[in-house]
């Protein structure tokens, strides 16, 4: 048996070809590889040798040749194949291990130039692949080091690889030339092209949609189980992923992240980072159970915490300020899943070391540009319907001041106004139907995700009762229209006394009239924040 060895990450490879050796699989390699192999005592012949080729082009051109490409695409069980290969001094290539020059990581590297990036585009290592990958019932093709021990089980136990693992390896190696191409294609695809600058030096910007991928993800990680635990998942990133995503969070402690506390983290983080003031927000379920602002990170924490200290047990905590002692301390008094911080102090990280099963998230905010991806936020929102793929622009709206209309005959104070926009925001994280009373920069009553609107509505006012928080004189956000008057009495009887909502009902004068004969203020935000 003969291997083909030609790696550019050379993790555990000598290891690998000693175990072949000892096998009595005879190796061939390419220089660099080769040179290991050799300065490790290792018997191993030069593919330059094998093609009575060099490697020529500064390695541009090492394995494409046929005695390479010969030796791997032959049928073993095609008698005219093996004539030919005897006819032209061809010796076949039973087991190819390449894994290719390192593309994806040299392009995330900042500064990488557009000639370093093309000088690693791997054009014989991904060739040789396919060749092997193609003629996987005679030739085993192994592209990644996670391979290696199945490979030499098998090796040892049979003295050749099954079938079933040569199939295997093929798809897994045409994967991973799908994922490498997309890689290049999406880089590619991304580069403004300026032609006074192509030179070598040449720092190419992200023109077209950074952050955005091209539909190319790379895999994070497993998880454990998805939303279900007799469920698979896994997390995937986008190949550029902008900066102040959760993605580009560093955990610092605790159990590894599930699939919900991710969904559940994403929702709280995006939701913190609206805000330019202190802010926390506590997510339950993928829904805000407490937002607030204040004038420091434990003051935001322990207004949001009042909201519904009950559904705060377990709860995934986001805060858009660096965690201090003070909030530190305060947040560890209660159980808490996720915490997720642009920074923590020491005295902050002292506190969280004795709770080992609290996981810790440092995540940069974002940097603050013009562009979505700037700011770090998706483009482009996906989601499964049977066989099927919805997109749609992500819901990126930001309401200012100049956007709102007042429809009655009562005007709102600075203070409401202040409240009115602080309820619209938090009422876009609320999956619909979505009823939020807010006053003094928090939220005093959350009603969420009800297939009623009046339902939502009465969910909140009982879990403002809950809480023990009064709703008189409270903001009240609607993200979407309300159809009768019945929810706007529901609302007021509560004790709101300023509500925001789209308009655009068929019946928007009804409710126009049941807010002035009720006394109270209502604005129109003219968009709706629908979320499933
Ligand atoms: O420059 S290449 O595209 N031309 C080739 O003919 C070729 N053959 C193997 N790159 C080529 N390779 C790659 O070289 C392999 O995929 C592997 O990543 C790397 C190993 O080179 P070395 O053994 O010299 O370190």
């Amino acid at each position: 048996m003969r291997a083909l060895i030609s790696v550019s990450d050379k993790t555990g490879i000598v290891e690998l070809a000693r175990t072949l050796h000892g096998l009595g699989v005879s190796l061939i390699s390419t220089g660099g590889t080769a040179k290991l192999l050799a300065d490790q005592g290792l018997p191993v012949t030069e593919v330059a040798e094998v093609t009575a080729f060099p490697e020529m082009l500064d390695g541009r051109v090492k394995t494409l040749h046929p005695k390479v490409h010969g030796g791997l695409l032959a049928r073993r069980d095609v008698p005219e194949h093996m004539a030919a290969l005897k006819a032209h001094g061809i010796d076949t290539i039973d087991l190819l291990i390449v894994n290719l020059y390192p593309f994806e990581a040299t392009v995330a590297k900042a500064g990488c130039t557009l000639a370093d990036a093309i000088e690693n585009i791997d054009i014989g290592g991904p060739a040789m692949v396919r060749s092997a990958a193609k003629n996987w019932k005679d030739v085993g093709v192994v592209t990644d080091a996670s391979q290696y021990a199945a490979v030499v089980a098998e090796l040892k136990a049979a003295g050749k690889l099954s079938d079933k693992l040569r199939f295997e390896l093929s798809v897994a190696a045409f994967n991973r030339i799908a994922q490498y191409d997309g890689a290049i294609s999406d880089y590619l695809s991304s580069v403004k092209f300026e032609e006074d600058k192509l030179g070598e030096t040449y720092v190419p910007e992200r023109a077209l949609f950074p952050g955005q991928s091209n539909g190319h993800f790379i895999k994070v990680q497993d998880l454990r189980y998805g939303e279900n635990s007799h469920q698979q998942a896994a997390l995937y990133r986008d190949l550029y992923p902008a900066p102040g995503s959760l993605v580009t969070g560093v955990q610092l402690q605790g159990k590894e992240l599930s699939y919900n506390n991710i969904a559940d983290a994403d929702a709280a983080w995006e939701c913190v980072k609206s805000f330019d003031a202190p802010a926390c927000v506590i997510v339950k379920h993928a829904n805000p159970c407490g937002v607030a602002v204040g004038a420091s990170a434990l003051e935001a924490y322990s207004k949001a915490f009042q909201t519904d200290p009950t559904s705060a047990f377990g709860g995934i905590i986001a805060f858009n300020r660096p965690v201090d002692k003070a909030a530190a301390e305060a947040v560890s008094k209660q159980f808490v899943e996720v915490l997720m911080a642009p920074d923590f102090s020491a005295e902050a990280l002292d506190i969280f070391k004795a709770k080992v099963n609290v996981r810790l998230m440092k995540i940069a905010l974002p940097t603050g540009g013009k562009t979505d991806w700037e700011q770090g936020r998706n483009a482009i929102e996906s989601k499964r319907v049977g066989s099927g793929l919805l997109l749609q622009t992500a819901d990126n709206h930001e309401l200012t001041l100049a956007d709102l209309k007042v429809v009655t005959v009562k005007q709102p104070t600075p203070e409401e106004l202040q409240d009115l926009m602080f309820a619209w925001k938090v009422a876009k994280f609320v999956k619909s139907n979505a009823i939020v009373f807010c006053k003094n920069g928090m939220t005093m009553g959350v009603g969420a995700g009800q297939m009623s609107r009046l339902d939502s509505a009465r969910i909140a006012s009982i879990k403002a009762e809950h809480a023990q928080l009064s709703l008189q004189g409270t903001a009240v956000a609607s993200d979407a229209f309300f159809p009768f008057r019945d929810g706007l009495d529901v609302v007021v009887d509560a004790g709101a006394t300023c509500v925001i909502q789209p308009g655009g009902s068929m019946r928007d004068q009804e409710v126009i009239d049941a807010a002035n004969e009720r006394g109270v203020v209502m604005v129109y935000s003219g968009v709706r924040h629908f979320r499933h």
